[in-house]
């Protein structure tokens, strides 16, 4: 394993790219099974992070983007790496500014990886966003990025979306579907309230309108079959399958 003493702030860092690539090269060869390499990359950029230590984690996940397919990139590395942080602040082991910078520096790995998928001009525009007083996003992000594979053009608007901001992105963008999301109950009920704002709100174009996460992946089938808009699914990537089914299209392939 990468020992994070290794690392020297001060130095030209050509070095060690160079020294992570072939790390990876190595693993991929079948020094350490790929999944093993994958878990030994997250804990090393894990520890990085907690350390402050960005540069070294950037060079860390630098080779990986290129090694690993985007998808593996995002599920196996990204969002595990977010979800241990997320559990190290959840447990007070790392304080609030140690989780918003390590959140803010995956957001970036994230927004390369989304402008890496370019979408056709006139692809259908879909909103995504997470509702009122919510700030878990990865479900969201995650979602984003599969829409986005399969060529729609998914626009997040964000963490914590109040529901009047919604209803002028709507009026505004005119998208073919809208997409939100909910963790927790309390941005669950507050999420649930917008739906019901949505479906009775009439409109000339027609609209889908979805929702998922957690919340609603605990919720019993019976209480979801009352709410007005359609329950996306229990994964991202189902609900980007949910979404082109409503819109009545079938995923591209990626050029
Ligand atoms: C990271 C994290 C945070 C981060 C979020 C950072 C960010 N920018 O996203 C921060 C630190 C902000 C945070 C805050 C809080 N958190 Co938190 N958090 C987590 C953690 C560790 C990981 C969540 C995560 O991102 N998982 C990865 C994603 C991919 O999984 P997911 O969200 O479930 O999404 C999957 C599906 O649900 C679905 N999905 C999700 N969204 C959508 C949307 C659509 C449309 C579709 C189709 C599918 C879909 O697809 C995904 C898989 O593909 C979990 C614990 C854990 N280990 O899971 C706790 C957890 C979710 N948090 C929890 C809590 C309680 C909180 C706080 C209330 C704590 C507090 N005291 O303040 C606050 C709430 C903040 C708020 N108002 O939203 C609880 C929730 C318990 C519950 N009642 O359900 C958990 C479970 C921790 C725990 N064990 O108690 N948290």
């Amino acid at each position: 394993m990468l020992q994070l003493d290794n690392f020297d702030n001060s130095s030209d860092h050509t070095g060690l790219i160079k020294e992570f690539s072939n790390q990876a090269s190595a693993g991929i060869q079948g020094k350490h099974t790929i999944s093993t390499q994958i878990s030994e990359m997250v804990s090393e950029v894990v520890a990085l992070l907690s350390a402050h230590r960005y540069i070294e984690a950037e060079y860390r996940l630098y080779s990986a983007f290129d090694n690993f397919s985007h998808e593996q990139f995002l599920l196996e590395i990204l969002l595990p790496i977010e979800i241990q942080i997320g559990d190290l602040w959840h447990r007070n082991t790392v304080n609030v500014f140690t989780e918003h910078a390590a959140t803010a520096f995956l957001r970036q790995q994230l927004d390369k990886l989304l402008a890496s998928l370019l979408v056709p001009l006139d692809a259908p525009l879909v909103l995504c966003a997470c509702g009122p007083g919510e700030f878990h996003e990865l479900g969201m992000l995650s979602l984003v990025y599969f829409l986005r594979s399969a060529k729609l053009n998914a626009l997040y608007l964000g963490a914590n979306l109040p529901a009047g901001d919604l209803m002028i992105a709507i009026e505004t963008l005119k998208p073919a579907a809208v997409c939100l999301a909910a963790t927790i109950s309390s941005t669950a009920l507050k999420l649930i309230y917008m739906l019901y704002q949505l479906s009775e709100k009439k409109r000339e174009e027609p609209l889908v309108i979805g929702y998922g996460g957690r919340f609603f992946n605990f919720l019993p089938e019976t209480q979801r079959a009352m709410l007005p808009g359609l329950y996306l699914g229990e994964d991202a990537k189902i609900g980007s399958k949910v979404i082109l089914d409503n819109l009545g299209l079938q995923a591209k392939k990626q050029v």
